[in-house]
């Protein structure tokens, strides 16, 4: 990272006419300072599972018990957890007369809503871990903010708390959709190989395309999923400027700003 990228450039950058657009995004290293695990590196695992294995349709349709357990754990873990500093942050931006902002969230763990970021500002890319909806493919059922915990007996997260070996969940003491009553309801999240939702993808480029973004903020992601990862290169693209937060350094970018540690403590140092 050249001299050019330091706190002090960026402050002034921030404050100058020139960075009127901001687009944030966001990965699992932003909720890591509440607590939660990030997919990827050493907080990647649950139990002997890996994080990554659980979050596709194959993993759910071999053994939906698992990761309804896993889903159930992180949901638990979720509405114990509290927005840290880092969420409050971009929320007072969210709220700001001053820019035009956007937060693409790819976590589904609903600190940033609680943290009172501008619900119009904020775009839940993966999903929500407290939407349900039907895997009947004849039955539209879906529920948005659904905060049972646990969601049924099966799924109390003391029965596979501390376990080494899960207890094994059948289909049928799984949730089953209210509407149609005979579909596995599942978690409203976008697992690996499915599309997300086209008016979320339509929301992100529009408020791209309109704008030109100034300033992207990639904050706690390993940029490695898309197409969340893509916006970096498509602000660059634009003449964007982009500003990394993240406890690691990525020795293959430097014409950016660098901040590293934990984002609770440096996006308000830098956004303050
Ligand atoms: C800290 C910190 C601290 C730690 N402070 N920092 C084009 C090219 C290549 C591949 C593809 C492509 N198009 C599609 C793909 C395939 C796939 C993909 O991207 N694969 C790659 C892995 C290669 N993409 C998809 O499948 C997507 N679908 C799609 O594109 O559909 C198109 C389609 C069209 C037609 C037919 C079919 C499909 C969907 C992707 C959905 C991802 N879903 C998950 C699960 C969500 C539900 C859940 O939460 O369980 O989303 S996977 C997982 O990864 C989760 C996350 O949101 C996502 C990103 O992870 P994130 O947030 O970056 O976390 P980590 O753990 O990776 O990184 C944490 C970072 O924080 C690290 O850098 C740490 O250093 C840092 N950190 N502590 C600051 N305190």
């Amino acid at each position: 990272t050249s001299a050019m990228y330091n706190l002090e450039t960026f402050h002034s950058f921030l404050k100058s006419p020139n960075c009127k657009t901001i687009l944030a995004l966001v990965g699992a290293g932003l909720s890591a300072s509440s607590g939660l695990s990030t997919f990827r590196g050493s907080g990647g695992l649950w139990k002997k599972y890996n994080a990554i294995d659980l979050a596709t349709p194959d993993a759910f349709l071999d053994d939906p018990g698992l990761v309804w357990q896993f889903y159930a754990y992180r949901r638990h873990r979720a509405l114990i957890a509290s927005p840290n500093p880092g969420h409050y942050a971009l929320s007072a931006l969210s709220t700001s007369t001053e820019i035009n902002f956007l937060t693409i969230t790819q976590n589904v763990d609903g600190l940033s809503q609680r943290s009172n970021h501008e619900p119009s500002k904020l775009l839940e890319f993966h999903g929500s871990l407290f939407g349900l909806r039907c895997t009947n493919f004849s039955c539209s059922y879906q529920e948005k903010n659904n905060y049972d915990d646990p969601l049924c007996d099966a799924l109390e997260v003391d029965k596979f708390q501390d376990l080494d070996q899960l207890p094994y969940v059948e289909e049928k003491d799984l949730p089953h959709c209210p509407a149609c009553q005979e579909g596995l309801l599942r978690p409203a999240v976008v697992w690996f190989g499915e599309s997300l939702p086209l008016q979320m993808i339509d929301k992100a480029d529009e408020f791209i395309v309109r704008n030109t973004v100034d300033l992207i903020l990639v904050i706690g992601t390993s940029r490695v999923v898309w197409p969340a990862a893509s916006y970096v290169d498509i602000v660059r693209n634009q003449g964007g400027k982009v500003a990394i937060f993240n406890t690691e350094s990525d020795e293959y970018d430097d014409d950016c700003w660098e901040f590293i540690g934990d984002s609770a403590e440096t996006l308000p140092q830098a956004l303050e």
